[in-house]
């Protein structure tokens, strides 16, 4: 029942290498170290800030945030700072070159010491179907669990359909179907074996024997770019 085909790739999935220079990334990594300490908000096994659109109270319980994220309750507008607009633009006319038309408006910032991950999840309905992600730091594997044979997400296969390798300084564009109909997640190994049968999509292999192996010496900060979609200006102060 499940599927379980080495040969599947997820269309919709565009990774681009050295999208930005070692140089850049410590300056977006310096950018995200100076944030006050309340802009983190401590989940159970990571940390992560949000910029942009922000859920209409401030809610450090992620399971409320989930909920919210469902049920499309409107977001609150917010302004990017200088150092978010700038590489966000920058993504904006990447992207433009190769066709998307993508404004993010929302970008959620998570860190990962190198055992730590995430579980499968998708970003659901309040945000258009396309995200951008940008690797600082330290490489990871993103898994994708292909939802399409199941009504319940919960009942996916444990094992990943495809899996993208993500290496630091890398932007990946997840859009569509593999947005849609798949979960992703980053399991919370500090190292990694990867051979053909890992079916990563981005990873060459000459032969089944090939093995490489892959170890996270660094925390990586991810800065995910999302358009949600349900969104009003704040107006509260306004007479
Ligand atoms: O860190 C990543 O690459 C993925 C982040 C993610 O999936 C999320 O925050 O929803």
């Amino acid at each position: 029942m499940l599927r379980d085909d080495p040969k599947v790739a997820i269309n919709n999935i565009k990774i681009e290498n050295d999208f930005i220079t070692e140089v850049e990334a410590e300056y977006l990594l310096s950018k995200v170290y100076a944030a006050p300490k309340p802009k983190w908000v401590q989940l159970k096994n990571r940390r992560l800030q949000l910029y942009g659109c922000q859920y209409l109270k401030r809610n450090d319980n992620k399971a409320e945030i989930n909920q919210q994220k469902e049920t499309q309750l409107p977001m609150i507008k917010e302004e990017f700072p200088i150092w978010l607009e700038k590489i966000s633009q920058r993504i904006s006319n990447f992207l433009r070159g190769i066709g998307v038309d993508m404004v993010p408006n929302q970008c959620l910032i998570n860190e990962y010491f190198p055992n730590q991950g995430i579980f499968r999840h998708n970003d659901g309905p309040a945000f258009k179907p396309m995200i951008c992600t940008l690797s600082l730091g330290e490489y990871t594997i993103l898994n994708f669990f292909d939802t399409n044979k199941f009504e319940d997400l919960e009942l996916t296969s444990d094992f990943p359909s495809t899996k993208v390798y993500l290496p630091k300084n890398s932007l990946v564009f997840i859009s569509e179907d593999a947005y849609l109909k798949n979960l992703h997640s980053i399991d919370d190994f500090g190292e990694d074996f990867i051979n053909k049968n890992d079916k990563i999509i981005n990873f060459d292999f000459s032969n089944e024997n090939e093995t490489h192996y892959l170890k996270k010496t660094n925390t990586r900060v991810s800065l995910t770019f999302r358009i949600a979609k349900n969104v009003v200006k704040n107006n509260f102060f306004k007479f």
